[in-house]
Parts: structure tokens; sequence; C-alpha cells
């Protein structure tokens, strides 16, 4: 069927309830299945910012020289619109000649949304933890358009480079690097001086043959369920306070020659992958929103196309995802971890989900010949940062054993339980439990100091020189006082883990009284926006 649509050709193009979004027509990779509905032309595109690819009907398609701002977006702009503007800007400069001719009109996002939502105000907020402007918070611009431009077929002509243990390519024990945020605000990257690894882009080669992964519809796919543009939410938010994080200063390291795969660049997952290039493991990296890999790229870690490649090229893969449907999308799905592992390929999952879970994932990795260790970590997003996090693990001891030098340079302190897989997850939820009682209290006697008539800087001032000191109750109370709720801990996570422990409670006939009250506050606030927020935003709930 005749087209006016070439390869390369940049356009918006359009996926059923998301906006027009940046792309550029690329080759198809042979690995994403055509669509069923063949009497449709269809383009595979390339969406610039969250680095995915799609089929798209032709007749979603739209020449970006000819709309170049028509369907730029000027309010409920999705996380990573920005960044995909200015890429595909930058490389529209490139172009040696703009090629032009006219379409026609695409619905816009709010006249598709009303249609799926009939009756949902169109101007209704979104729930982001910076819709309340802060005093004195900086919005920062992010720099994607300076990498985020390549091309797919630039970034995979740049190869994998693995380092040797060689004397040609030695590998530092010890690398002096300054943890600095910069651009977006959470963007981390190390310092100009970061040598660990050579500064390349790097993609990983296709998966070695002996592993080819099946190719079965998919129950949930890492190609197909990254596809949505809207998922493009790379501007993480580390705040400027973390500019002045610093590692804490450890006895060197000297990290193990196992390759490392880490999956899943949320808050923790970005602070443990900065400290583990920083004692010099090597790590290859993958996240649902692909852009969130580029800076730790650029800090020397190799990307994944999905989780199936990851563990196929790693030694030990770790995780640390949202909860748990994220870790069962992210192990069983299409491309999961699942397919990736083989006899000895080791797993080991740090987010903290149900023991039900931890344990079906356990079995699934094993009944694969793979090695598996759960390790929820206790900490938020400093200790992640600093490399000062708690470590607790329970299943293979090999596998705890081998995990040594990674889990020195990302904790503090790592326990190993035994190897009741369980246990750990047991124990992270008993003292999130105990986290997330305490935030609740100090919320509601905030609020209540309010209403008597008392200072609230003077009751923070009270708790942080008496016997409830504690970097909680002092942190926690200095973000209610100043309102800032960026998040260290995100209030939802917080919840889902109060609920876990109401569970666990549930199973041994454990009266939870203070658990069960603070979750109806948790809720309270997820409800009211916040769920995106740091927990201490639980104080609104408390105040409202
Ligand atoms: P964040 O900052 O909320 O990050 C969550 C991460 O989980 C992030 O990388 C997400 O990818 C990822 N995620 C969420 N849903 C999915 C699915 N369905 N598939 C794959 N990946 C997914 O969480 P934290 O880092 O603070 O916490 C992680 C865990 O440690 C959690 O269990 C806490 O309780 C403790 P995205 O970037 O959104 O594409």
């Amino acid at each position: 069927m005749a087209t006016g649509f070439e390869i390369h050709d940049l356009v918006w193009a359009k996926m059923k309830g998301f906006p027009a979004w940046p792309g550029k027509i690329i080759e198809p990779k042979p690995e994403v299945k055509r669509p069923a509905n063949n009497k449709k032309v269809h383009h595979f595109i390339f969406f610039f910012g969250s680095e995915n690819y799609a089929w798209i009907p032709e007749e979603n398609i739209y020449l970006y020289s000819d709309h170049r701002d028509k369907f730029k977006l000027e309010k409920r702009i999705p996380k990573g619109f920005k960044e995909a503007l200015e890429a595909i800007e930058d490389e529209l400069k490139e172009k040696p000649f703009i090629k032009t001719f006219k379409t026609k009109e695409l619905p816009s996002i709010d006249e598709e949304l009303a249609q799926i939502f009939p009756g949902k105000p169109s101007g209704s907020p979104q729930k982001d933890y910076t819709r309340e402007p802060l005093k004195g918070k900086k919005k920062k611009r992010t720099d994607a358009g300076k990498d985020g431009n390549k091309s797919m077929e630039t970034q995979n002509t740049v190869r994998r480079k693995r380092m040797s243990n060689s004397d040609d390519n030695p590998k530092p024990k010890k690398a002096k690097v300054i943890a600095k945020v910069t651009g977006s605000p959470s963007k981390i990257t190390l310092s100009p001086d970061h040598k660990l690894k050579p500064k390349i882009r790097a993609e990983l080669p296709s998966p070695r043959p002996e592993h080819n992964l099946p190719m079965s519809p998919p129950s949930h796919s890492y190609i197909q369920a990254s596809l949505s543009p809207g998922n493009a939410s790379a501007s993480t938010q580390i705040e400027e306070t973390l500019l002045k994080v610093k590692p804490v200063a450890k006895p060197s390291i000297i990290p193990t020659p196992m390759r490392i795969g880490f999956l899943g660049l949320g808050i923790m997952g970005q602070g443990m992958v900065m400290n583990l290039l920083r004692s010099g493991h090597e790590v290859t990296v993958w996240n649902r929103t692909a852009l969130k890999c580029r800076d730790f790229v650029k800090s020397g870690a190799f990307k994944g196309n999905n989780p199936a490649e990851v563990v196929q090229s790693c030694d030990i893969t770790f995780s640390c995802v949202a909860d748990t449907t994220a870790v069962k999308d992210l192990v069983f799905g299409n491309y999961g971890v699942l397919q990736g592992i083989s006899k000895g390929k080791c797993y080991v999952e740090m987010s903290t989900i149900d023991e039900e879970t931890m344990q079906d994932v356990a079995e699934a990795i094993t009944a694969r010949g793979g090695v598996f260790l759960e390790s929820p970590v206790v900490g938020s997003r400093v200790p992640a940062l600093e490399g000062q996090l708690i470590i607790l693990a329970a299943g293979e001891r090999k596998l705890y054993d081998e995990c040594y030098s990674c889990f020195e340079a990302i904790g503090k302190k790592s326990l190993y339980l035994g190897a009741d897989i369980g246990a750990a997850t047991r124990m992270k939820l008993i003292v999130n439990m105990v986290m997330g009682t305490v935030v609740a209290g100090l919320a509601e006697a905030m609020a209540m100091a309010e209403k008597v008539g008392l200072d609230q800087e003077d009751v923070a001032e009270v708790l942080s020189v008496g016997a409830l000191s504690c970097p909680t109750v002092i942190h926690k109370s200095q973000a209610i006082l100043s309102q800032r709720y960026d998040p260290h801990f995100p209030l939802q996570h917080q919840q889902k883990d109060l609920r876990l422990a109401l569970l666990l409670g549930d199973k041994v006939e454990q009266p939870l009284y203070v658990a069960s009250a603070a979750n109806e506050l948790y809720k309270k606030a997820r409800r009211l926006g916040y769920g995106e927020s740091d927990i201490s935003a639980v104080y609104r709930a408390a105040s409202n």
C-alpha cells in the first residue's frame, strides 16, 4: 500500500489513551510482532524520551515538521513529554532538509479522554506531589535532549564492551567519586572524575543463541508493556538537598568480578546502582521507563533491553520494584526474569512484597535451575544514596555470601536470617510497621499541636532534644513544618507495607490496633492524592 512515510521520518505518533508523542519511523524490530489487523498500514515507531517502540497505524501518525507545535501540550503534561520534545527538536536540527506534507487532524488527548471517561472534568489535576508549589523549590530543566535524542540505530551500533580483569584494562578497586545531582530534580550523575568504566552508551548484544527466548503471546510483555509513551517518567525527584549527599567513607570494597544486573531504577534502585558503580562493580541496568537508565549508562552501566536479557547476560541480578504486581510482571511476564533464568543464574529480590509471592518467585526460579535470595532493604532515599541501607536476607546462603561486595557497597549492615524464604520479608514488614505507626503518630501530634494553639516548631524542637529524638522524628517533623513532601519513602509504599503487615497479623491472629489505625490514615492520605509524596505527607490526612 502506498504511504507517504519513510524510515527516519520524524513524526507525532499517537497511541490510544495517550497524547500524540514525538517519535521516529524506524526499521521494525523482529522481536515485536506486527499487529494482527493487516488491513491498516502500520509503521514501526521509536518513541523519544521513553525509548520504546511500537507498531502504530498510519492514520495515527503525523509528520512532525507539518505539525510541530500542533500537539504540544499546555496542560496535563505527562512526565517525559518535555524530554521527548527536546530530543525530537535536536534531531530535527540535524536533518539536512525538512520534508512536509499535510495530514489530517488528530483528536486531542482531552477529546480522547473525554470519550474514555465521559463525565470526568478535563482539567482534573493529576496526582503529582509537586502540585503544591513549595517555597524555594526550583524547577530544573532536564538535559534529556543531549543524549536522549540518539536514535535506536545509533545506540545499537555502540556495542557492549565488557571490562576485563586483564592488565590492559585494570578495574580500579576504589574510586573517588562524589555523588552529584544535576539536571532534572532527581537525576543522579557521577562526577566527571568517575573513571570506573568507559563513558560509552552501551547496549547489550542480542541474547546468546543458546538462550533464545520463547516468543509466547504475552500475558505481560516487556516490549509491549513499556510501549506507553506516558511511562516516560524519567523526571525522578532527587531534590537539591541531596546535592549534599556524599557517600559515607567505607573501607575499600573489592568488587566481585561477577556481572551484576539491576532491575528497577526507582528511588531505591537509583541509590543502590550508583553505589555499585562507585565501588567498581560491573552493572547492567534495566527499568520499565527506559529513560531512567540513561544517566547510569553515562556513568558506566550497561543497559539491557528487557529483564530476561539482563538475567541472561549477568551472573547475579537484583531487582527492586514497587510492589507485588510489579514483581509478578517483572518475573513472570514475557521477556521477564524467568525467561532468562538457566542453571546457576542467581536472582535477588529486594522489593517489599507479600511472603507468598516471594515464595512463588523463589520456587519458579529454582525450578529452572536458578539460585534465589530474598533481600528487602531497610532505609529510604538518603541511606540508599549514601550506601547505608540495612539488608535483610533469606534463602540460599551461598548466594548471600556471593553478594558480599554488593551488600558492602549498598549497605551498612546485612543480616542473613536463614534459608526460610519469607523470613526477611516478615522482618522488613515488622520494621516498616513501626515506621508507619511512628510517623502517623507524629503527624497526628503536629496536627493537634496546631489546633491547641502550640507552635509546631516548638513541638519539633522539644521532640528533637528529648528521648524521642531520632532521625525519623527529626526529619519528618521538619518535612511537616516546611510542607516539603518530596518522596524519600513514598507514602503509597508505606501504606502497602502496613497492608501487608496487617495481612501477616491476620494469619497469626495477632491484634494490630495501632497499625490498623495508622493504615487508615495513610489510606486517607492516598485518597487526598499524596500517594507519591513522602510518607510525612500523612500529616495532610491528620490535619484535614
Ligand atoms: P519507586 O521509586 O516508586 O520506584 C518503583 C520502581 O518499580 C520503578 O523502577 C518502576 O518503574 C518500577 N515498576 C513499577 N511497576 C512496575 C511494573 N509493573 N513492571 C516493572 N517495573 C515496575 O519505589 P522505591 O524505589 O522507593 O521502592 C522500591 C521497593 O523497595 C518497594 O517495594 C519499596 O517498598 C521498597 P518506572 O520507573 O515507574 O517505569
